[in-house]
């Protein structure tokens, strides 16, 4: 067991013994995750964990496929990033899913219409990420799976309507549901602090239905919204070139690189990049692209668009998003 876990650690760990569904061990797992110190030496305790929950959250999925009642919500995650839309009612969260992925949720000029999660991928241009329409919050009322979703996510939007009269009541109710839940959405370029009481999760505030108000009235409601210390973009659903700068935002949210393979002597192929979290090396590549090429590669050499032209990087070298790398064994 690697060192200084704090107490609470082992504390949490003990209701494991206890937890009898898929459900309350993921959300026990979860939990574990969250106050295990983030350093080299608990690398190997992180990545066990995960797959732990992701192999209950799988089983979890088949099971609910097939289960007669109580619906599993958890959603399997898919593509290069699992990104959550929230809000308040008829924010217009439905409409983004179904635009910039081209699913169909339910859309409705009513409150409610979304009554589970619907997972949909939108393309960003050329990995897929995956973002989660969900039913709304309000004071009275919050699905009781939402804050599990969004504490596995790897980021989220919270959707406002800028025409909404009571757009500050609207977001408070949000802002204090998730609190009670101990979710803290933070800025999407901070480091996340180290606090175990809480989870942080990444957030972008995507103030929309901009067509419907006035250049002043929005300039007034931007000003009082950077009180929440989020980052924020206006948008409207019908103008692409915001919803184009929303796709970049929520690329860049993730905190991952792109990086193509390519085979001594050949040409690199640009479909299909793997995806590694940002900071990764030539060693995280190469385990990625196989187990064993991490201890088996000798050297790298590495393209890029502005960089590099074929250098020899060795296996510590960091990579950045895009970067064409040719491993040796
Ligand atoms: N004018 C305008 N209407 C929008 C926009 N986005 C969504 N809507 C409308 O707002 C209503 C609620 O949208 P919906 O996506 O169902 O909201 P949800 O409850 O947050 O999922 C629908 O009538 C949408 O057509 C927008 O940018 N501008
Ligand atoms: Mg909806």
């Amino acid at each position: 067991m690697p060192a200084n876990l704090p107490p609470q650690y082992f504390e949490t760990e003990k209701k494991l013994k206890t937890a009898k569904t898929p459900q309350e061990k993921i959300l026990i797992l979860e939990e574990l995750l969250s106050i295990v110190p983030k350093h080299k030496g608990t690398e190997k305790l992180q990545a066990l964990l995960k797959t732990k929950i992701s192999k209950l959250k799988s089983s979890a999925q088949k099971k609910a496929s097939t289960a007669r009642r109580s619906p599993i919500h958890l959603v399997e995650k898919s593509g290069a990033g699992q990104v959550v839309l929230v809000g308040p009612p008829n924010s217009g969260k439905s409409s983004l899913v179904k635009i910039l992925t081209n699913a169909n949720p339910e859309i409705g000029d009513y409150p409610f219409t979304t009554r589970q999660a619907y997972p949909a991928m939108m393309k960003y241009e050329n990995i897929q990420i995956q973002l989660v329409d969900t039913p709304p919050i309000t004071l009275d009322y919050m699905e009781t799976w939402l804050p599990e979703l969004i504490k596995g996510a790897d980021g989220v939007l919270l959707i406002l309507d800028l025409a909404e009269s009571a757009l500050f009541d609207s977001l408070m109710a949000v802002m204090m549901q998730l609190e009670e839940k101990r979710i803290k959405l933070v800025i999407v370029n901070k480091n996340i602090p180290e606090e175990n009481r809480l989870f942080y999760k990444k957030a972008l505030i995507v103030a929309n239905k901009k067509d419907l108000v006035s250049k002043e009235k929005i300039d007034h409601l931007l000003k009082e919204l950077s009180r929440e210390k989020l980052e924020t973009i206006t948008i409207s659903s019908l103008d692409q070139e915001a919803l184009g700068e929303l796709r970049k935002k929520i690329f860049f949210m993730l905190d991952i690189i792109r990086i193509y393979s390519k085979a001594p002597g050949k040409k690199a192929t640009f479909d299909d990049p793997f995806t590694l979290k940002k900071g990764s090396t030539v060693s995280d590549f190469a385990r990625t692209v196989h187990q064993d090429f991490a201890q088996k590669m000798k050297y790298a050499r590495i393209w890029s668009e502005k960089k590099y032209q074929g250098q020899m990087v060795n296996r510590d070298h960091v990579l950045e998003d895009e970067d064409i790398i040719e491993l040796h064994i």
